[in-house]
C-alpha cells in the first residue's frame, strides 16, 4: 500500500496553451516536449487505515487550500479505479524550485500518479497512466515518457483519445541540450491554469495561435525525428513567442517576463549572432530555457552563469520517463 516514484520535468517545444475542457483537462492544441534529466520530483504515497485523512507534504511543508485540493482530486481518481476509500499520506520532494515556471506540476503529478496507482496495486499501461496524470495537470501526461513526447489533443468529449505518446527515447538525440536558468525563484502570481483560461476567453491573438500551431507541430516533430537542430530551435522559439503574444494581449494582460528575462533573451540572440547557435523558450514564468547542441552547452552555461540576473543554471539533456523508485521519503 506504499510506493515511491520519480518523474522528470518536461519543457514544451510546442506549448500546450488553452483548454477545451477544464474539468477533464483537455487541450485546444497538441503539444510536444523534451523530458529533462536534470529536474525531477520524487513522491512517496501510502494508503492506510491509520491515515484519518489525506495528508500532503511538498518540499518539507504541509500543503493546504487549493494545492491540497488538487492532490486530493488526483488521489480520488486513483481510489475510484482501485475501489477503495483509504486515505493517503503523500510526501514529495523537488530538486528545483516549484511553481516558478520550471514545470513542477508536470513532474509532480506524473510522480504522484505513478506512486499512487502502484501503492494501490493497479497495473496501468503508460497510455492510461498518461491520461490519468493529464487530469492532475495537463503537462504531466508528457512526463510519463522519457526523451521526446507528444500530447495528442484528441477530439472525444470524455478525453479517451487525449494522451501522451513517445516520439523518440532519450538515446535518440543525446547531442541536444537544454540549459535552464533561474532568474527569480519566487512562485509566480498568476498560475498557468488561470492565465490559460483567460487567454482562451479574450485574447484576440488566440485564434492565430490555433491557426498556426499545427505548422509548428509538424516542424518540431520532423526536426526531432530527423535531428534537425536549426529547424527545431527556430520553430520552438517562434512557438514560445506566439504563446506569450496571446498572454500579452489578454485583458487584463499577463506578462510573465521580468527585466531579467528580456536580458537573457537578448543574450541568447547575441550568442547566436556570434556563431554559437542557440534558441530560447519561455513558459508560464520568467525563466529562460536555452536550446543548444551539447558541444556548445558548457560555453553557453558559463556565459549565462556569469550574468548578474541569473541565480542558478541547470544543464539538461533528454531524460527518463516516470519510474518506480526504492528511495522512500518516509
Ligand atoms: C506547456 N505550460 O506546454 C505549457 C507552456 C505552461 C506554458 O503546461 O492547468 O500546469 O495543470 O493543465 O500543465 C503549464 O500548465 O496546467 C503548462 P494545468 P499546467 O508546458
Amino acid at each position: 500500500m506504499k510506493a515511491t516514484a520519480t518523474a522528470n520535468s518536461n519543457i514544451a517545444l510546442v506549448k500546450y496553451w488553452g483548454k477545451r475542457d477544464e474539468r477533464l483537462i483537455l487541450p485546444q492544441n497538441s503539444s510536444i516536449s523534451m523530458t529533462l534529466d536534470g529536474l525531477y520530483t520524487t513522491t512517496t504515497a501510502e494508503f492506510s487505515e491509520k491515515h484519518r485523512k489525506d495528508e500532503v507534504t511538498i518540499d518539507g511543508k504541509k500543503v493546504a487550500g487549493e494545492e491540497l485540493d488538487r492532490v486530493v482530486r488526483q488521489l480520488n481518481l486513483v481510489r475510484r479505479l482501485a475501489k477503495t476509500h483509504l486515505s493517503a499520506k503523500v510526501t514529495s520532494k523537488n530538486n528545483f524550485p516549484k511553481a516558478a515556471g520550471l514545470a513542477s506540476s508536470a513532474s509532480g503529478f506524473a510522480a504522484l500518479t505513478l506512486a499512487a496507482t502502484k501503492a494501490l496495486g493497479l497495473h496501468i499501461e503508460k497510455k492510461e497512466l498518461s491520461m490519468l496524470a493529464r487530469q492532475g495537470s495537463g503537462s504531466a501526461c508528457r512526463s510519463i515518457y522519457g526523451g521526446f513526447a507528444e500530447w495528442v489533443k484528441g477530439s472525444h468529449h470524455d478525453g479517451s483519445d487525449s494522451y501522451a505518446k513517445q516520439l523518440a527515447p532519450k538515446e535518440h538525440w543525446p547531442e541536444l541540450a537544454m540549459i535552464v536558468s533561474v532568474v527569480t525563484a519566487e512562485e509566480k502570481k498568476v498560475k498557468s491554469r488561470a492565465g490559460m483560461s483567460q487567454t482562451v476567453a479574450n485574447s484576440p491573438m488566440y485564434r492565430a495561435w490555433l491557426e498556426t500551431v499545427e505548422e509548428d507541430l509538424k516542424n518540431v516533430r520532423e526536426a526531432i525525428m530527423e535531428r534537425k537542430f536549426t529547424q527545431l530551435g527556430t520553430a520552438a522559439e517562434l512557438n514560445a513567442l506566439k504563446m506569450h503574444a496571446t498572454m500579452h494581449t489578454t485583458t487584463p494582460h499577463i506578462i510573465y517576463w521580468q527585466p531579467e528575462t528580456i536580458t537573457m533573451m537578448k543574450e541568447v540572440m547575441q550568442m547566436h549572432e556570434e556563431g554559437i547557435e542557440c534558441y530560447f523558450t519561455i513558459d508560464g514564468g520568467p525563466q529562460v530555457k536555452i536550446v543548444c547542441m551539447d558541444k556548445n552547452a558548457g560555453k553557453i552555461a558559463k556565459r549565462v552563469k556569469g550574468m548578474a540576473e541569473v541565480e542558478k543554471v541547470y544543464v539538461c539533456h533528454a531524460g527518463e520517463g516516470a519510474r518506480l523508485s526504492n528511495k522512500e521519503l518516509f
